[in-house]
């Protein structure tokens, strides 16, 4: 007879300030804290499963209403969260809304929000599971193809300091120009010896930006490097910068906005194309692919709706022979584990993912993911492999109720520093 399934007896959704550095995008630049939020399941056996996702104001909500709604539910039940979230919450599905300024991440659509509120909850079930089976996530979703997870370094113009006294520091340094950039990507490629670089672009006119990436093609010769305005340009811009940029880009990701212009974009120049705004959920792939507009989808765990969504995803993918790699947004450990453990088991993921990790000094887990030679090796412990740092999470969450931030502004952050900083229109330049 088969065992009993573990029942969930116990949730939580816990928000947290997270230090971030002032890097800059299109929109503005990061503020000193980043909300995010941990998800705790505990099942009648005694596991604790977590999970991690974004903590702004709708997304928390969302999180707190789930936490009670999955009380009850078996630990395996994840196909159910998704319509248990829509309830609980009382949301209809709504899959046209507007583009989403917090976090570049395309449209803003109730879909979104809630399979970014699900995928934590499937997660922590994973965990909790795989705790519980003595088995690690992976295995749980048929198995790793292979034993460490490449990484990019995630590089960012960026000022030395916040223009706000309480804010955290570091040691960066100001990166602002190609030699700042150049200067950066060497100590990522010493500290965490990561062998491609994305540069997060739109910031400055595209002359400059196109000057970092030579820049960096001159000081490591062979390596792969990608450019992301975050649909910062118009058309001729992205055609412009493509050809200047033609072999020395392993891909120019969302150069404009929509799916008419990165069709057009990609029709003028053959450039490989990746985007994490114009198609970020099943919804969006049909006219994206017919168009030829992404030949390459950055998948991210979290708004894509978890880890079962991601192979989902891979599935579409490898129907229409498009490409995936891995976008992210601040994160901390848990994440990573997540990001790590589902990039370990799509065969088909060929570039290094994206990761912000690098940039964030904290944790909530006891031992945080060392990058060896740019990679996280995947964890065969059970679960997700991590331990909840109880008392770091105590901290960041003493802040989270400290301190007023709560959603994510990169505008708001910019007019600190320029007053009369407004959303920039997309495309910028
Ligand atoms: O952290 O500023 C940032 C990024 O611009 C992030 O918000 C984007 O969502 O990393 C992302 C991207 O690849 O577009
Ligand atoms: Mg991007």
């Amino acid at each position: 007879m088969a065992r009993p399934i573990p029942r969930i007896v116990r949730a939580s959704a816990t928000p947290i300030l997270i230090g971030d550095p002032p890097l800059l995008n299109v929109l503005g630049v990061h503020q000193p804290y980043t909300p995010r939020c941990i998800v705790e399941v505990e099942t009648d056996e005694g596991a604790i499963g977590v999970g991690e996702t974004y903590g702004d104001t709708e997304y928390l909500t969302l999180a707190t209403t789930l936490a009670e709604s999955v009380v009850g539910q078996p630990v395996t039940a994840l196909n159910g969260l998704t319509d248990l979230a829509y309830s609980a919450a009382g949301l209809a599905d709504d899959a046209a809304a507007e583009f989403d300024p917090a976090g570049l991440r395309g449209r803003r659509t109730k879909t979104k929000l809630v399979r970014s509120v699900v995928s934590a909850f499937e997660i922590a079930s994973l965990d909790a599971l795989g705790t519980t089976l003595g088995l690690p996530v992976h295995a749980l979703l048929g198995g790793k193809v292979r034993d460490a997870v490449e990484y990019s370094g995630y590089l960012f113009y960026r000022w030395a300091n916040h223009p706000v006294d309480a804010a955290p520091v570091d040691d960066w340094g100001a990166a602002l120009d190609p030699e700042g950039v150049v200067a950066q990507a060497k100590r990522f490629a010493t500290d965490y010896g990561f062998g491609s670089f994305k540069l997060k672009g739109g910031v400055f006119p595209p002359d400059e930006e196109i000057a970092a990436i030579k820049a960096l093609a001159r000081a490591f010769p062979g390596q792969l490097l990608r450019l992301d305005p975050n649909g910062g340009w118009t058309v001729a811009t992205s055609v412009r910068v493509a050809n200047d940029l033609d072999g020395t880009l392993e891909y120019l990701e969302d150069p404009t906005p929509g799916v008419t212009g990165m069709a057009e974009v990609r029709h003028r120049t053959g450039a490989l194309l990746a985007t994490n705004m114009v198609v970020t959920s099943f919804e969006e792939i049909p006219a994206a692919f017919a168009a030829d507009a992404v030949q390459v989808v950055l998948s991210d765990h979290h708004y894509w709706g978890g880890l079962t969504a991601t192979r989902e995803l891979a599935a579409h993918c490898r129907t229409y022979g498009v490409a995936l790699s891995m976008h992210s947004n601040t994160h901390l450990g848990i994440s990573l584990a997540a990001m790590t453990h589902v990039a370990s088991v799509v065969p088909e993921l060929r570039y290094a993912c994206d990761t912000h990790r690098p940039w964030q000094t904290e944790d909530v887990i006891t031992e945080p993911h060392v990058f060896r030679n740019g990679a996280v090796d995947v964890s065969d412990s059970p679960g997700l492999g991590v331990e909840l740092d109880r008392d770091a999470l105590a901290t960041l969450h003493e802040r989270w109720q400290r301190m007023d931030a709560r959603d994510r502004d990169d505008v708001a952050a910019m007019r600190i520093a320029e007053p009369e900083w407004t959303q920039p229109p997309l495309p910028r330049w």
